[in-house]
């Protein structure tokens, strides 16, 4: 089938192996120091670093090129007691009753309860949002496909990008989510996927002593 979409050569760049190999390792070790991060120093980030690594979530892969994403990138200190606030109310609720016992017993280790400090203390949230249809210029639903994988994809690069430039992160995922398409204005479109403060950590945050589980546990090779 001919594309209509002009090709073009794929520029890409090979390394040796002696190269790929430290590259590789050199990523690892950044990232095997990632922690979620739920205390949060309140001195300023750069925000030029934290928009280019939003630009580089924004290179991730999407279903037919749909780009179904949108970031917005929040400092206002009003905006995040705002969310703060809305948070703290629905989470007050999921763990007042809506959390299975299950779901409890799942948390207890990480010691989380429905007080959310994190969204004031971050300098900086960012809050991801799905677009599951596009709106065209008449007002017409367009679908997007692979919706969840694509900005799964892009929320992992995201906070790849953001690690690799020393800006810790918290996946965090007040439940429902709604409030933060109302307080940030965003369009009928688009749903919150992902809220993530940024920052560096406080001087006396501490993260659960938890074990990754080794390679041989989660790869296998046939
Ligand atoms: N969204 C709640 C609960 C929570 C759920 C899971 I699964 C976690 O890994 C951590 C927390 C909260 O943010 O507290």
């Amino acid at each position: 089938m001919a594309s209509e979409i002009p090709l073009i050569p794929y520029e890409f760049r090979r390394f040796d192996a002696a190269d790929m190999r430290s590259r590789a390792q050199a990523l690892f070790d950044r990232m095997q120091l990632r922690r979620s991060c739920r205390f949060f120093s309140d001195d300023a980030i750069p925000l030029d670093v934290v928009r280019t690594a939003i630009h580089t979530a924004a290179q991730a892969p999407s279903g037919a090129h749909k780009q179904p994403w949108t970031f917005v990138l929040v400092t206002d200190p009003a905006r995040k007691r705002e969310i703060r606030l809305a948070a703290e109310q629905e989470e007050q609720e999921t763990y007042g009753h809506r959390m299975s016992e299950e779901w409890r017993r799942a948390l207890a280790p990480i010691g989380t309860d429905w007080r959310k400090p994190f969204l004031e203390h971050a300098p900086a949230l960012i809050v991801v949002f799905r677009r599951d249809y596009d709106l065209d210029p008449a007002g017409e639903r367009r679908k997007n496909y692979y919706v969840q994988e694509s900005v799964g994809i892009a929320t992992g690069m995201l906070i790849t990008a953001l690690q690799n430039a020393g800006i810790a992160t918290l996946t965090h995922t007040p439940s429902p989510m709604g409030f933060l398409a109302r307080i940030l204005g965003r369009p009928i479109n688009e749903k919150p996927f992902l809220l993530l403060p940024v920052g560096y950590p406080s001087e006396d945050c501490v993260v659960p002593a938890f074990e990754r589980k080794p390679l041989d546990e989660i790869l296998i090779e046939i």
